[in-house]
């Protein structure tokens, strides 16, 4: 098996601004069917061309993991403020302080990165090493059977199926981490306010109106539960395939 990836940038102020990515694991046969898929998905992106498109195509060498994905819910939010009330709550509940919370917002806020900060879960100090690039959740794939199963449950609730699809899939790989209590995320496409808490206590909940129309922020935090051993943590979301099913 393959893990096929793509990354789409452009240049943007002297800066590198992500635009879109995909990836996800396939037979030898599928690769050239695959490329052409994330090229298109590469050009089409409502968030601009970009000027640059990296892809990776990388035999799996390691056993690939099954796991389940997480169950989707979701919380309706008319505003960030709300949505804010509800993720606290929902997040102090299952041992993640005010301080973590706080800390994660700021970073999504105002430190934009491709990938997802460490936090600790009580005293709200980042974690990862590399603060400009953070972890990226990888190598992983939504089988698929349960891709069509959960598409016929989302079609309706989301405008973009497709990116629910991706981020239960990372949500599902994070929350298979014993280390990771939690996960926050919001989406840094200005015109997608839906956002999501996930964990393996309440699943994957989706949170409407997590921020405001517009806005260009966004970013994943994970909740750590410390002490825990960050390398190994770090290369098992980064690199070790997953199947979720
Ligand atoms: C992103 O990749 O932009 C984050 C996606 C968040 C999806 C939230 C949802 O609608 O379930």
């Amino acid at each position: 098996m393959w893990s096929v990836r793509m990354r789409a940038s452009k240049e943007e102020k002297g800066k590198e601004k992500h635009v879109s990515g995909a990836e996800g694991i396939y037979d030898y046969s599928k690769i050239g069917q695959v490329l052409k898929v994330f090229l298109k998905r590469a050009f089409e992106h409502s968030k601009g061309r970009p000027d640059k498109i990296v892809f990776t195509v990388e035999e799996i060498k390691d056993r690939i993991h099954t796991i389940s994905a997480l169950p989707v819910n979701t919380i309706l939010c008319n505003s960030p403020e709300e949505a804010f009330i509800v993720i606290k709550e929902k997040l102090n509940s299952i041992g993640i302080s005010d301080k973590a919370l706080i800390s994660a917002y700021d970073v999504i806020k105002n430190l934009p990165m491709r990938g997802a900060t460490l936090i600790d879960s009580m005293t709200g100090e980042r974690l990862e090493k590399d603060k400009t690039r953070g972890v990226r959740v990888s190598r992983i794939h939504m089988e698929n059977d349960k891709r069509v199963k959960l598409l016929k449950q989302i079609k309706r609730l989301s405008t973009q199926p497709q990116r629910v699809i991706e981020a239960i899939t990372v949500a599902s790989k994070v929350a298979s981490c014993s280390e990771i209590i939690a996960e926050l995320c919001i989406s840094d496409n200005p015109d997608y306010t839906t956002g999501y808490i996930a964990s393996r206590n309440f699943g994957y909940l989706r949170i409407t109106n997590i921020k405001n129309q517009g806005e260009d922020f966004g970013g994943r935090a994970f909740f750590i539960k410390t002490p825990c051993n960050l390398e190994t943590l770090i290369n098992y979301l980064e690199r070790k395939p997953v199947l979720v099913v």
